[in-house]
């Protein structure tokens, strides 16, 4: 392998990785650009042996948009409606949303992620009756809610600071945020797809405020649409900066953009292959994130399978009811049974385990 890792001109990368050295952006760039996907897939399953082994997780989980009413306007997304009253606009009513739980009793679940547009008229109230009402209901599911770009609407909608918002929020049963909202951290890009929410340094704020309360959160990166090579690269950078600040993330999910339904329909979705290396690059630059996610909904399952050997060793979970990328083309189904996630774990060559949001393990 040495050899061969010489003769493609990856050898001092494999080296820094053998000695535990950092990789620069240039190495990032260098394992965008380089011929042979499979040496860096190589690279990148390296690696995720070393720290997880065959070791493949996945959770039991609900993913609920209880409004799409949005008043930013990005340009990828195929999910919201700029105000109530349009087509396809809506909001659940908190009894409708805790209905989503309540008819869910018999179900193991563990998690419930909740991700939203950014309503303008809602109080606050209805976010905080919203996960109190979760918690009564089902004390042990964990909270997964409400990305940092919602965090920093509230904030200001609602005139506080980001920090008052997360403790209201965590007063009530918040315990984690996602990943959401990331995007592209570069400025050049960002200011193209997401003018109009909280900017890059916002988001990473507000998750280095949820670790110092002592939550742990993930991060996103949107690939695939109007970046550069070099932007994904600087946005891992980034990332990694962040989590030697505070150590709370605890995985990287890299989202390939689907262009249905929205303002950049006419850009060809990412390939598999564009997938598959980016989650290995991944792998590769974010040295101090402990997990890779690649969520099946956004990859698609046979991709998510192959990506168990490109670096990652998560698919996210059963979901159940996802919108936002089955609005933008996505076309996998709306869920996967525990079972079904096991089967398609082994079929791909790695052992399943299930975990809960914090990466416990949970009893199949
Ligand atoms: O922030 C929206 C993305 C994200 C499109 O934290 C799109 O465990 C592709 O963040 N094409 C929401 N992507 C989903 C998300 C997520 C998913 C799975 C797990 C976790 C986690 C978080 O979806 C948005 C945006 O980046 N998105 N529209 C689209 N057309």
């Amino acid at each position: 392998m040495r050899t061969r890792l010489r003769a493609a001109g990856l050898l001092d990368i494999a080296e820094k990785l053998d000695t535990r050295q950092r990789l620069s952006a240039e190495d990032g760039l260098r394992l965008f650009e380089h011929p042979d996907l499979r040496l860096v897939g190589w690279l990148a399953n390296r690696e995720r042996e070393r720290r997880h082994g065959d070791r493949t997780f996945y959770n039991y989980n609900l993913r609920l948009e209880v409004t799409n009413v949005c008043q930013a306007s990005c340009l990828f997304c195929s999910f919201a409606r700029l105000q109530e009253g349009q087509p396809g606009a809506y909001t659940m009513s908190l009894e409708q949303a805790w209905d989503k739980v309540r008819s869910r009793d018999g179900q193991a679940l563990t998690e419930v992620h909740i991700v939203n547009g950014l309503h303008p008229d809602l109080p606050f109230s209805y976010y905080k009756d919203l996960l109190a009402g979760f918690k009564r209901i089902r004390p042990d599911i964990t909270l997964k809610a409400f990305t940092a770009v919602e965090i920093a609407f509230f904030a200001d909608l609602y005139g506080m600071t980001d920090e008052q918002v997360l403790r209201e929020l965590m007063a009530v049963g918040l315990e984690s945020i996602p990943g959401g909202g990331a995007e592209i951290f570069a400025e050049r890009v960002r200011r193209k797809i997401a003018h109009d929410k909280a900017d890059a340094d916002r988001y990473l704020a507000i998750h280095a405020i949820a670790h110092r309360l002592g939550m742990k959160t993930n991060v996103t990166m949107l690939f695939g649409h109007i970046e550069r090579l070099d932007e994904r690269v600087d946005h891992m950078v980034r990332v990694r900066e962040a989590q030697d600040a505070t150590g709370g993330f605890q995985a990287f999910i890299p989202l390939a953009f689907h262009p249905d339904n929205n303002q950049m329909r006419k850009l060809p979705a990412p390939t598999a292959a564009d997938t598959l290396r980016t989650i290995a690059v991944s792998r590769l630059v974010i040295d101090n994130v402990d997990h890779i996610k690649a969520f099946w909904i956004a990859t698609g399952v046979s991709v998510a399978q192959a990506a168990l050997w490109f670096g990652a060793d998560d698919l996210d979970g059963t979901v159940q009811e996802e919108r936002i990328y089955h609005m933008a083309g996505s076309d996998t189904p709306d869920t996967l049974t525990t079972s079904q996630l096991r089967f398609l774990v082994e079929r791909a060559g790695r052992t399943p385990l299930e975990r809960d949001t914090m990466y416990n393990l949970v009893e199949a």
